[in-house]
């Protein structure tokens, strides 16, 4: 090897460990960004004047604004924790111009404005966090665009002297300046096509008029600083440009750069002028010309480029006459369609063209943000960030790409300009109603990067918990052989037949012929399956399952509820059906008590009074003896939640009892009491003849942690104690009351100042009869809440939980206000049962979603194919012991107080016609197809 080639192979090397080396923590600012608008509120608070965007959103009533948006004003102060908990070293907000001078002149200075940014920068700088302010973001006082606003050419002026104040009262303690962010989107969006503020549709000579002086009020900003503050301040002042990327850089793609982003970066960080392509294409006539002084000062007017990063595109040549004369598009003449490429070949490919284009500026990376729906697991977001990282990391190593800093967009969710409140950018989600923050799994994510210093790391589990990781997974396998498939109804959502034969009348016939159902509706009729039993063994048929779950009127076996009132016309319906039922191989499952008590029992008290638990074991009894040798499954009663919590808690159903306090908390004693003995009745009497087994459906929703927070697991786990446990633990767990809700009752019970607690106690013999009272499980679910520590200042049931409770605003909803779609939800309850309750056998006994009754029902066949899919990767993957399914509703009924506006069946029922005509639906097909294939191939 000659000496020459060895010096160029050491220089390489020098080279080369220099970049390799070149560690992301050294020389990063890792920040986080706001804007004024987008995230303040107070929008008239304390002498603030309006801005463009409070004019542009109040034009429309309809439209959202950010009047109030995360009151970032009022409760500044709650931004510094999530800015500590982050490790952000830099925060970088805008200035609200017309908050500081409410006209936007100097004249009209706003002290209180002024002042809630000076605390905002020393509240940051106590904790260590360097301010990055923002001079301009979208919010021109609007007094300035009453008089022209950016096309008037004396704004130069007024954002000079705005610039002035801020650099004077705030210059002491920020050393980053932002002049203008993401201009020529402004320039566009509010003069062309008119969807920012201000809103005008004019022409893309507007555009060049308000990019023109926009630019020099820039480089006025900027020269000011360097002349009077630069030596004694010592900052640094850029802007910060917006930057597409397209797929490979031909001559189309190089203009679209230069018309985009060239617009403002070729004067500012260039040769001082507009670049050529737009100096040719628009002509002199309609793009403004700077003077050769003015070149001479834009010139190098920046010290650092700040960058916003988009999508990349696939662009070409635009095509004669495609777009508008005078419009932008028309000007830079290009076809744009987005790319599939991620954001990591626009990131890197961006940063190495400004470093070519702009000689080797020192970049700053404002995230662009990534938007959707809000969902606080958000790991789409995570996903974004990681690629802009390998990217990041390429840039510097490989491209030598000078990076001083990235920006993860945004803190808060927050109004976002063109999509109100419907898109969110937040590492933290905002609650719209109370304003709470809650960190999203990206916020979790973006710590974890900027404690490894944007290294690459292993992704822990405690940023989305698995069954969310897993939810898009679609698992193609076969249910268990012998998987029992079936649907569901309830006697007094499909009978009808109210008073005939004898029948006595239950609490709901009383509540709905007095009016207490939507549209006065009542179950007198129903889908008349008093009559139609046949036609529904064969739509049983039709659907190919193997079971079917229906209950019995405990009113039209014992009108009065009591054993001496037998009546044997009711008798005989359930025979029948039952008859047909093993005529055509399906097999039946029973429900004693799907929420119908006999109105003769609710007059001496209903499941208030104990002597409830004889007369329950009596009707039960008799239906034993009647049915059950042909009946092997036996469910006691239908959701004892519902039963107690919406019956004699909010009272919304019958009997409509509001006794949170105490009285729900009898009830359910009441409820557990009669299953167990009923369940011990069927052990010791039936079981060796007819080798049945007796089982009662509870109710669940899933409670997933808001947060992966110790504080909010508890409170996750609480909720689900409080209530499935509540029911749950005597029967399939310990015989006893949660400890969780014991311990929180009694709390509660002290702090009242009462000498015993409000929940009940079982007798040592009765947790004895209670634990194991069961041969299964029987599970309704049908939607999540998310959940979250929170005090809750009342004694009752729902105050004893100390719980903040909502759903993700990405779970999309139905026609049942409370059923928010959410399929890996099963999943985690399924997990859950199976770890408390050392997994039972378990029949998920309904499950579905209600829609306005369509035969072409694709949001249920979506339904039914997540959630079905989330209970088989339980089965597979988790090793659930899951029985069976059926799907609630074989066909659309009476939804109790919503009366026949909720339509949940496979089948549809034309509740118009006398007939009762049941046809159908596109997910009856689909889901025998399931229940024939047994699986997903
Ligand atoms: C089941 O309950 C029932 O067992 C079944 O009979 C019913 O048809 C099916 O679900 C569909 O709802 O004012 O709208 O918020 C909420 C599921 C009422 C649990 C809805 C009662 C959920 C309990 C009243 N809830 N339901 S509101």
């Amino acid at each position: 090897m000659n000496k020459k080639a060895t010096f160029i192979t050491a220089l390489l090397l020098v080279v080369c460990v220099h970049n390799s080396s070149a560690t992301l923590g050294d020389i990063f600012a890792w920040g986080v960004s706001s804007s004024a608008y987008q995230s303040e509120g107070g929008w008239n608070a304390e002498g603030k004047g309006e801005s463009i965007w409070d004019t542009f959103t109040h034009a429309n009533a309809s439209k959202d604004n950010g009047d109030e948006s995360g009151e970032g004003y009022k409760r500044y102060t709650e931004h510094l924790p999530h800015l500590v908990e982050l490790k952000v070293t830099h925060y970088r907000f805008s200035v609200a111009w017309s908050r500081v001078l409410p006209k936007g002149t100097k004249g009209t200075r706003n002290n209180a404005g002024i002042q809630y940014y000076k605390n905002l920068v020393n509240e940051l700088k106590s904790r260590g966090i360097e301010p990055v302010v923002t001079l301009y973001d979208h919010d021109l006082p609007q007094a300035l665009q009453d008089v022209g606003g950016w096309k008037n050419n004396s704004i130069v002026d007024v954002f000079g002297e705005y610039a002035n104040l801020m650099f004077t009262e705030l210059g002491d303690s920020v050393k980053h300046w932002v002049t203008f962010n993401e201009p020529a989107k402004e320039a566009l969006a509010g003069y062309e096509d008119g969807t920012f503020a201000p809103g005008l549709k004019e022409s893309a000579n507007s555009s060049y008029e308000v990019a023109h002086n926009m630019i020099r009020a820039h480089v006025r900003a900027y020269r000011l600083y360097q002349n009077v503050y630069k030596a004694t301040q010592k900052g640094l002042v850029g802007i910060n440009l917006n930057a597409d990327w397209s797929t490979s850089m031909n001559s189309a793609a190089q203009r679209g750069m230069k018309f985009y982003t060239g617009w403002f970066a070729d004067p500012i960080f260039g040769n001082g002028d507009y670049p050529a392509e737009m100096k040719s294409s628009i002509g002199s006539d309609r793009l403004p010309a700077f003077t050769q002084a003015e070149i001479t000062d834009n010139g190098g007017s920046s010290d650092f480029f700040g960058v916003t990063y988009g999508k990349t595109y696939i662009v070409s040549d635009g095509s004669n006459d495609q777009f508008p004369e005078y419009s932008y598009a028309n000007d830079m003449d290009i076809t744009l369609t987005e790319s599939q490429d991620s954001v990591e070949t626009s990131l890197k490919g961006v940063l190495k063209w400004l470093k070519m284009t702009y000689s080797n500026p020192e970049l700053y990376v404002f995230d662009g943000g990534y938007g959707d729906c809000g969902t606080l697991y958000d790991e789409d977001r995570i996903q974004y960030m990681k690629k802009s990282m390998v990217a990041l990391r390429k840039s510097i190593r490989e491209d030598g790409v000078r990076v001083g800093g990235y920006f993860a967009a945004q803190l808060i969710d927050g109004f976002d300009w063109t999509e109100g409140y419907k898109v969110k950018y937040g590492l933290y989600h905002l609650e719209l109603g109370n304003k709470e923050r809650i960190q999203k799994a990206s916020a979790r994510y973006y710590m974890t990067l900027i404690e490894n210093k944007g290294e690459e790391f292993s992704y822990p589990a405690h940023f989305v918990p698995d069954i969310i990781r897993e939810k898009d997974i679609f698992l193609r396998e076969q249910f268990p052989r012998n998987f029992a498939w079936g649907a569901a109804t309830a006697a007094y959502q499909i009978e009808g037949a109210y008073n005939e034969d004898g029948k006595g009348p239950s609490f709901w016939d009383t509540f709905a012929n007095n009016g207490g159902l939507a549209f006065q509706q009542t179950g007198n009729v129903a889908c008349d399956s008093y009559h139609q039993y046949k036609r529904d063994v064969q739509m049983l048929v039709e659907l190919g399952v193997s079971h079917y779950r229906f209950s019995i009127s405990w009113s039209r076996v014992l009108p009065n509820g009591r054993a001496e009132s037998l009546n044997q016309l009711g008798v005989d319906y359930y025979n029948n059906l039952i008859n047909e039922l093993r005529a055509n191989n399906i097999v039946p499952m029973a429900t004693l008590y799907h929420w119908d008590l006999p109105q003769a029992l609710d007059d001496i008290g209903g499941w208030e009074n104990e002597t409830i638990i004889d007369y329950f074991n009596d009707y039960a009894r008799i239906c034993f003896e009647q049915f059950g040798d042909r009946v092997p499954l036996w469910l006691t009663f239908n959701e004892a939640y519902v039963v107690t919590w919406l019956g004699y808690g909010i009272g919304i159903f019958p009997p409509n009892e509001h006794k949170a306090e105490r009285g729900v908390y009898n009830v359910a004693h009441n409820i557990v009491r009669s299953h167990v003995k009923v369940y011990h009745l069927y052990d010791k009497q039936f079981r060796q003849h007819y080798h049945g087994r007796v089982g009662i459906t509870l109710d669940c929703d899933w409670k997933e942690p808001a947060t992966t927070g110790a504080m909010d697991r508890y409170a996750a786990e609480r909720a689900l104690q409080f209530k499935l446990g509540w029911f749950a633990n005597p029967i399939y767990g310990n015989g006893d009351y949660p400890a969780e809700m014991k311990h929180s009752v009694a709390k509660k019970s002290r702090d009242q100042g009462l000498s015993k607690s409000r929940l009940p106690e079982f007798t040592e013999e009765e947790k004895k009869m209670n634990k194991g009272a069961n041969d299964f499980f029987g599970l309704n679910h049908y939607t999540t809440q998310y959940i979250r520590d929170n005090y809750d200042n009342r004694n009752n049931y729902e105050g004893d939980q100390n719980l903040y409770t909502k759903v993700d605003d990405c779970w999309p909803g139905s026609t049942a206000g409370w059923l928010k779609v959410n399929p890996w939800g099963l999943r985690g309850l399924l997990r859950w049962i199976r770890d408390r309750y050392n997994n039972p056998p378990l029949f998920v006994t309904e499950n579905g979603v209600g829609d306005d009754g369509t035969l072409h029902d694709q949001s249920r066949i979506d339904y039914y194919t997540k959630y079905t899919n989330e209970m088989l990767k339980a089965i597979k993957w988790d090793g659930c012991n899951v029985v069976g399914y059926m799907a609630w509703s074989l066909m659309d009924n009476l939804e109790w107080t919503s009366g026949y506006t909720v339509k949940f069946g496979l089948y549809n029922v034309n509740f118009t016609d006398p007939a009762r005509t049941r046809t159908p639906k596109d997910s009856a097909r689909w889901y025998s197809n399931l229940v024939r294939t047994n699986g997903y191939n």
